[in-house]
């Protein structure tokens, strides 16, 4: 099978820690997920759209949202997985989807900050993928990205805003990067961005009539443990998040590091 992503793509990922590849979703896809958005935001109206965590569980899950399998079949859509099987080898869990929908005119801002210090994983490992279900452009808060800030696979201390209108509490002090050196990842309607878990960064507010929307999809190697004991931010983040019962999924070869729980969070969840 002809590899999704060119040998070009996975060097800047590998280089510069992102990646916006040539493939995008199929349009009549794009068109369904941005139905499946509207209804996913009508079933939700008490949480914050830039905060809908876990979308892809269906029903009520332990995040407080109401997802939809649809998210999930996202996740597991064949070129999604291998272009993450090309980055990150071929043993891959899928342990994460967020929604990130950005209202018009007061849509969160996103501080800077690296997704690695708020996830219980270790070694701590993942690629995200974003996938643009509405245009993403500069002018409604693109996904902004520091280049070959994941290089050094360190992670640099955050501190912890105390501020409702962000969609995420925690925040990278501004001496650890160089904000002059992002670059905008303007994506339209199924188009994607793949970043690595210790890229920096972060998005602006949405004060444009354009509503911004991104499934964040979090794949993680197996060689990789989610310890479900760990709570590296300590409820800090300003997300619901339950990783003690957050269900993980076997998409790909074999759980390396077997210390991987498949069954927990799964009760009446699967497809
Ligand atoms: O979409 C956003 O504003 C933030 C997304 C993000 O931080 C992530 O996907 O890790």
């Amino acid at each position: 099978m002809q590899s999704i992503l060119t040998k070009k793509e996975v060097t800047q990922y590998q280089q510069e820690g992102y990646v916006v590849p040539g493939f995008s979703l199929p349009q009549e896809m794009v068109h369904q997920l941005q139905i499946t958005l509207q209804q996913l935001i009508d079933a939700n109206p008490n949480v914050r759209p830039e905060k809908l965590v876990s979308a892809h569980i269906e029903g009520k899950n332990d995040d407080g949202v109401i997802g939809s399998k649809k998210f999930l079949e996202l996740a597991m859509y064949p070129p999604l997985v291998d272009m993450v099987s090309q980055l990150i080898g071929p043993n891959l869990a899928l342990w994460g989807c967020q929604i990130f929908c950005k209202p018009t005119e007061e849509g969160y801002a996103t501080p800077w900050h690296q997704d690695g210090q708020y996830w219980p994983i270790r070694p701590l490992a993942t690629c995200t993928v974003w996938v643009a279900i509405e245009p993403s452009l500069k002018s409604n808060g693109c996904l902004r990205v520091i280049p070959q800030s994941h290089q050094n696979k360190i992670l640099h201390p955050h501190l912890f805003e105390d501020k409702v209108e962000l969609t995420l509490n925690q925040s990278l002090q501004k001496d650890t990067f160089d904000s002059l050196k992002a670059v905008d990842l303007e994506l339209q309607p199924g188009q994607m961005s793949l970043h690595d878990v210790y890229m920096i960064h972060g998005a602006d507010a949405n004060t444009s009539h354009m509503r911004r929307t991104g499934v964040a999809i979090r794949y993680m190697p197996t060689t990789s443990h989610f310890d479900r004991t760990l709570h590296p931010a300590k409820g800090t983040s300003g997300l619901n998040l339950n990783f003690a019962t957050r269900p993980l999924w076997l998409l790909k070869g074999k759980d390396v590091c077997g210390l991987n729980d498949f069954t927990v969070g799964h009760q009446q969840k699967d497809l």
